[in-house]
């Protein structure tokens, strides 16, 4: 299961109460007030990992707790301070606060694209996010554990030598939020369905996403690393494929447009032969537009087009009129099923994204 929002529950550990205890020993009488302090609730800490790839270890426990500290003891000994509760998050995660309604249930949905709370992450939302998780290893203390309360040790005083006061233990932070995956990648490829996209992310990165003759076989976002020469690399996502009004929420389109958002270039992958009945030219007009609707600040971003399917009847005429049609854009043709025209593809890559 792939999950990219999902509304948590953090509760981080209240620390323990302060101990009331005296002092009892042969031969020392009235030996005073010994209740040590106790120890330190856990935090709750976000750590972005690259191993992690999405939130559904969270769609099973929506709810983060970390533990109580230990109460003090007699002998001024301190309670044990708890450890943070470390949730391992994908790199590229943003976490919203989020209001404080029901807290989810253990079955927490998964939130639908169209829900208020993807209002949240809208662009001209107000709401700040807490913090963008963009680094491996990039840790956020998201709730605090409370101090350790303090033993009766601390409340002698002349004129009072036995005390019996002691605090409570502070109680832990606690919230709702709003964890949201934005993938990190440098370009994304964008494209109707059946184009070719995870074709041409086999031919030029390792990953295997699945392909298939059918629409939309790419249901969620896939990144590939493509390597080039001394170790150059760059991240590519492959998204499943736009339709007409995917950025009112029409296909799957809506859902992982967010997910392209940080790229610093889009590759339209348009079938060049329209071997579906679509013509290419307007397939580049209708992904930019779908883009433009969605954030108008992703149409600013360069962009350039990669003609597949040049293998098929028509290609070679389709492929004329892209250029006429668009004379400044670097048009690349390519048959990603014979892998034809993938070098020079990656060269106009690594000049694209200036590595
Ligand atoms: N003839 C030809 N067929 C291709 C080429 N590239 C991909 N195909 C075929 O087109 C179909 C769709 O390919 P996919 O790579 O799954 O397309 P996609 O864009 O990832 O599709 P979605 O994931 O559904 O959005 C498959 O049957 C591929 O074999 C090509 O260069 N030439
Ligand atoms: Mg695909």
């Amino acid at each position: 299961m792939f999950v990219d929002r999902i509304k948590v529950f953090a509760q981080a550990g209240s620390g323990g109460r302060g101990s009331v205890s005296f002092r009892r020993e042969k031969f020392v009488p009235k030996g005073g007030p010994d209740g040590g302090d106790g120890g330190r609730g856990g935090d709750v800490i976000l750590r972005a990992d690259r191993h992690v790839d999405n939130l559904s270890d969270l769609f099973y426990e929506p709810i983060i707790k970390a533990k109580n500290g230990g109460h003090g003891m007699g002998k001024k000994m301190h309670g044990r301070s708890a450890p943070s509760k470390i949730v391992k998050v994908p790199v590229g995660t943003i976490v919203w606060p989020a209001e404080d309604r029901k807290r989810p249930t253990p079955n927490a949905q998964r939130l639908a694209p169209n829900s208020d709370e993807s209002a949240i992450s809208n662009q001209q939302s107000a709401i700040e996010p807490l913090i963008d998780l963009t680094r491996d290893g990039q840790e956020f203390v998201l709730r605090r554990g409370g101090a350790g309360g303090k033993g009766n040790v601390h409340f002698k005083s002349s004129r009072n030598r036995a005390p019996r006061e002691y605090t409570e233990g502070e109680e832990g932070e606690r919230g709702h939020f709003l964890f949201e995956l934005r993938t990190i990648a440098d370009a994304g490829l964008v494209g109707y369905p059946n184009a070719g996209k995870s074709t041409l992310l086999r031919k030029i990165s390792a990953a295997r996403p699945k392909v298939a003759a059918y629409p939309f076989t790419t249901l969620h976002p896939i990144i590939g690393v493509v390597e080039f020469s001394e170790y150059r690399r760059t991240a590519i996502a492959d998204i499943p494929g736009l339709i007409e009004g995917a950025h009112r929420g029409l296909g799957l389109g809506h859902e992982f447009l967010r997910h392209i958002t940080r790229c610093r270039i889009f590759l339209f992958v348009v079938d060049v032969a329209g071997s579906e009945g679509r013509n290419p030219v307007e397939d580049v007009q209708q992904l930019r537009k779908e883009l433009d609707l969605y954030d108008p600040l992703l149409s600013q971003r360069p962009w350039f087009v990669i003609a597949n399917k040049m293998d098929l009847p028509n290609a070679q005429e389709n492929l004329n009129a892209l250029r006429r049609k668009f004379p400044k854009i670097d048009i690349v043709p390519i048959s990603a099923a014979k892998a034809e025209g993938i070098d020079e593809l990656k060269k106009k890559l690594a000049e694209w994204l200036e590595l």
